[in-house]
């Protein structure tokens, strides 16, 4: 990556814009009551959403960075996530839609100008650009957020896109072996890098196999034909009561018709297809199913370690596939597809010792707690990641259809309750070597 500084200001102004056209279709796509409506009690009102992101592009590039005088100080309590939560914020005095818009677009405005005139040097959060591609980042991650509330939206489908590539007919092994010894976690090098993906560190990790991809709907529903959902043998206490109370027995938008199983996506009903990684489940339904398939969870580093680590080189790389940007090539994200692409669809995407479809399709669940590197500093705000760490939270890795990259590479980090179905989230699993198995070093 080049540190020129106008082609800094190129992609900083690069990413902002694609933000923001993702932001506009995602807001412009249903009328100005479906904007103001809450479509779950789980989701903002994509109102709220709208001004949220205009909000946070204010305290941070316009006044921060840009040292100018608030826009709109009166709205700040309104739109701070943790003064309100998600439930409530339909009774808040929100702005309308119209205003919403008008308010996203004279901040940009201001901010494209101060992007043009701050030095990307001189602290932490000038130097590669690092407060503008935050923004981004975090404009990407409520557009994922709004997707979602799309998803929970009742009524025909508004939004549109092709399908993923068809997989090549070519059969992958079931796991693979990544062999035992340290490697490089985290970094101190990408630029756009969030606090909690940092410092670069070493990190010892057993030998272990991996599902070379993540785990199918079809191979799911073997686990529900099986009464996976009626055995409190594969659960954990916690995961177990969430499906006796809520009467689980299939992902979040399955439905049984007859002996096919259905589900909606994004207002369209079809049938469940086998070959695509199942979407829509909770930490304790992966946890239970592979507790079922006689495997568990991958953890955090092991699967950080399956993504970034060469063995040619023993060096960490950016992606599963080397150091460049993702392409449409190499994984399935940025909402170009409304869904996970089949099993083995992104053979250029594969890691050395292939593992595929590591990034992009869905989000997957690891066994590890969302807990601080050794050397973590908060950076810029203490509420992005570090109010969040300990044990009531699961991590997440690789991203999913529904990422943009700017917010995906293999040290990124996300993390969500252990209960929750609505995320674009799947798994793969895992299990251990054993004592014979080969280690690098
Ligand atoms: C990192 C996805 C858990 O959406 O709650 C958005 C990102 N932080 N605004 C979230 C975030 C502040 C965050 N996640
Ligand atoms: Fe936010």
């Amino acid at each position: 990556m080049t540190t020129d500084s106008e082609s800094l200001r190129e992609r900083a102004a690069a990413a902002l814009l694609a933000a923001r056209d993702r932001t506009r279709l995602l807001t412009t796509c249903v009328e100005d009551p479906e904007l103001v409506a809450q479509h779950s009690p789980l989701m903002s009102p994509l109102v709220w959403d709208l001004a949220h992101i205009g909000n946070q592009e204010e305290q941070w590039l316009l006044r921060t960075v840009g040292g100018r005088d608030a826009l709109r100080p009166d709205i700040d309590s309104v739109y701070d996530a943790f003064e309100h939560p998600r439930a409530e914020r339909p009774t808040l005095p929100l702005l309308g839609p119209a205003e919403a818009h008008g308010y996203v677009a004279e901040v940009r405005g201001r901010v494209l100008d101060i992007l043009e005139r701050t030095p990307l040097h001189g602290g932490p959060l000038l130097d590669s650009g690092f407060a503008f591609g935050m923004i981004a980042q975090h404009e990407q991650q409520h557009d994922e957020t709004m997707l979602i509330t799309h998803q929970l939206r009742q009524g025909p489908a508004v939004l549109t896109a092709p399908e993923p590539p068809a997989a090549p007919g070519i059969s992958l092994p079931s796991e693979v072996l990544i062999p035992g010894g340290p490697f490089t976690m985290g970094t101190s090098t990408e630029p756009w890098a969030l606090d909690n993906e940092r410092p670069a560190h070493r990190r010892e990790v057993a030998a272990f196999l991996l599902d070379t991809a993540p785990v199918g709907n079809g191979a799911y529903q073997r686990f529900i034909e099986d009464g996976g959902y009626e055995d409190p043998r594969w659960w954990a206490p916690e995961g177990w009561a969430q499906v006796r109370e809520h009467r689980l027995r299939a992902p979040l938008f399955w439905r049984r018709e007859g002996n096919q199983w259905l589900r909606r996506r994004f207002g369209v009903t079809e049938p469940v297809p086998p070959d695509e990684p199942v979407l829509h489940v909770s930490w304790y339904e992966a946890d239970a199913y592979a507790r079922w398939a006689g495997r568990r969870l991958p953890t955090e580093a092991e699967w950080e370690k399956a993504a970034r680590h060469d063995p040619a080189t023993g060096r960490a790389m950016r992606y599963p596939w080397g150091d460049e940007d993702p392409t449409p090539v190499h994984a399935n994200l940025g909402q170009r597809h409304l869904r996970p692409a089949p099993v083995g669809s992104y053979p250029e995407g594969q890691s050395p010792l292939g593992v595929h479809q590591l990034i992009g399709d869905v989000w997957e669940w690891t066994a590890s707690d969302f807990l601080p590197y050794p050397g973590f500093a908060a950076f810029p705000y203490r509420e992005y990641s570090e109010v969040f760490f300990g044990s009531a939270y699961k991590v997440l890795r690789g991203g999913s259809f529904a990422v943009d990259p700017v917010a995906c590479r293999g040290t990124f980090r996300n993390w969500d309750l252990p209960i929750r179905r609505q995320i674009f989230a799947g798994f793969r699993t895992a299990r251990d070597a054993g004592p014979d198995a080969p280690s690098t070093l």
